[in-house]
C-alpha cells in the first residue's frame, strides 16, 4: 500500500458541559484527525492526546511533531510492504508515543479495511452487533448539582454510571447516589491516579457501597501499590493509565495489581494491541471495558467496534455523542435502549461531515511525502 496524501486536521469543538477530573477542567475537545489516502480508500482516525500532558505525557503538539518528523518517515520506507499490520515492528525504534502511533496505525488500518470493503468489527472479531452504554460524571461543586446530572443520564438510559472522584470528592458523592437511585444501579469510580498508597484506609470506606471497581488511583508507575492497595480493599482495582501494552497488562495481571482493566486504543498503541491486551485479560480470567477520551464520531465509532468484542463484559465508556457535543464531526451516534450499535459499514463505518469538518476545523497541515 502506498500513501497518496497525508495531513493532520486540528478541531476544537465545543462540549455541552466543562468536564472535570482530578487533572482538570475541559471546556472545548481540542484533538486532530488524520487523514490517510492510499490508491484504494481514504482512512481517518483521531488522535487521543490532549492539549496539555496530564492524563499522559503525550500531548497534540508533540503528537503531530512525532508523527511527521519520526513515523511517517518510518513508514514510507515501507514501500509497498506499508500495511496497518507492518506499523508495529516499522515504529519500534521510536519509543513510547503511543498515542502518535496509535492515530497513524488507525488511518492505515481504516484505509485497509474500506479498500477491502470490511468492518473494523468484523476485522477485531467483534461478536456484538451494539455494545451497552456507560457514562463518566466529572467532578462537580455540589452534590444536588452531581445527583441532578446522574439523574438525566439515567433517564436517558446510560446502564453504567462512573463518577470522577479525588481526595475531598470521593465517598460522599458514592454515599449520595447510592442513597438517591439505589443499590441496581451499576455504579464505579475513577481516581485517575490522585491517591497514594498512604489512602488505603479512606479508600477502603468505598468497599461498603458495592462499586463495580476503582479505577487507577494511585500513580501510572506504582503498579506493585495497586497490588498491595487490592490486599487492603475489597472493590476490584482497574487499571487504565498503568497499562500502556500488553506486557503492562500480563505483569499488572501477574501481580494481583488488576482485576479488571480499562482499555484505550490510544493509550496503548492501536487497535492491534488493544486486541492483545483483550486476549491476555480473556485467558486470564479478567474482564475488560472500553474506556473513553471524550472522542468526536472518528473515534467513537473505532472504539465500538473494539467493544463489541467478547470479553467486554462490562459497559464501556462509549457514551452518545449527545453527552458531549451538540454537534460532532460526523453523524452523532444515539442510545438506543441504553445500546449504541456497532457500525457495520466498511472500515470504521461512518466519515467525517463536510460541513462539521469545515466549522470545527482551526488548522489543516499537510505531512510532506518526499
Ligand atoms: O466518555 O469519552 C468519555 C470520557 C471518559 O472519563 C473519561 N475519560 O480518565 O478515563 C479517563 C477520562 C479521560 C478523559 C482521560 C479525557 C483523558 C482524557
Amino acid at each position: 500500500m502506498k500513501i497518496r496524501d497525508l495531513s493532520v486536521h486540528h478541531l476544537r469543538i465545543p462540549l455541552v458541559t466543562p468536564f472535570r477530573t482530578s487533572f482538570g477542567t475541559s471546556h472545548t475537545k481540542e484533538t486532530f484527525l488524520v487523514r490517510l489516502e492510499t490508491d484504494d480508500a481514504v482512512g481517518w482516525a483521531e488522535c487521543g492526546a490532549e492539549e496539555d500532558p496530564l492524563y499522559s505525557s503525550e500531548y497534540l503538539e508533540g503528537a503531530e511533531w512525532v508523527i511527521r518528523t519520526q513515523l511517517a518517515p518510518r513508514l514510507l520506507a515501507l514501500g509497498d510492504a506499508l500495511t496497518a499490520g507492518a506499523v508495529r515492528d516499522a515504529l519500534e525504534p521510536v519509543k513510547g508515543h503511543r498515542m502518535a502511533k496509535h492515530v497513524v496505525e488507525t488511518a492505515l488500518l481504516d484505509a485497509e479495511l474500506r479498500a477491502a470493503d470490511m468492518s473494523f468489527g468484523r476485522y477485531l472479531g467483534a461478536t456484538r452487533t451494539r455494545v451497552p452504554s456507560g457514562v463518566s460524571v466529572g467532578i462537580m461543586d455540589s452534590i444536588p448539582e452531581l445527583l441532578g446530572h446522574v439523574r438525566d443520564y439515567l433517564d436517558q438510559g446510560y446502564l453504567r454510571i462512573k463518577l470522577k472522584i479525588e481526595p475531598g470528592w470521593d465517598i460522599e458523592p458514592v454515599r449520595a447516589v447510592r442513597e438517591e437511585f439505589g443499590d441496581d444501579i451499576l455504579l464505579q469510580v475513577d481516581a485517575n491516579t490522585a491517591y497514594t498508597l498512604r489512602d488505603a484506609r479512606h479508600l477502603a470506606r468505598l468497599d461498603d457501597f458495592d462499586l463495580l471497581l476503582i479505577e487507577q488511583p494511585l500513580p501510572e508507575d506504582d503498579m506493585r501499590g495497586h497490588a498491595e492497595l487490592q490486599k487492603l480493599i475489597t472493590t476490584p482495582v482497574c487499571l487504565d493509565e498503568s497499562i500502556e501494552s500488553a506486557r503492562d497488562a500480563a505483569t499488572a495481571i501477574a501481580m494481583g495489581a488488576t482485576q479488571v482493566i480499562n482499555i484505550k486504543p490510544s493509550r496503548v498503541g492501536g487497535y492491534l494491541e488493544a486486541r492483545r491486551i483483550h486476549d491476555i485479560a480473556e485467558a486470564n480470567g479478567i474482564p475488560v471495558w472500553c474506556g473513553g477520551m471524550l472522542e468526536c464520531g472518528v473515534g467513537r465509532a473505532a472504539n465500538l467496534a473494539l467493544a463489541a468484542l467478547p470479553n467486554f463484559v462490562l459497559p464501556g465508556d462509549t457514551s452518545a455523542s449527545s453527552r458531549y457535543f451538540a454537534e460532532d464531526i460526523t453523524a452523532p451516534f444515539e442510545l438506543e435502549d441504553g445500546h449504541l450499535a456497532v457500525p457495520t459499514g466498511p472500515g470504521i463505518g461512518i466519515d467525517p461531515l463536510p460541513d462539521a469538518l469545515a466549522e470545527f476545523t482551526v488548522a489543516t497541515t499537510a505531512i510532506d511525502l518526499r
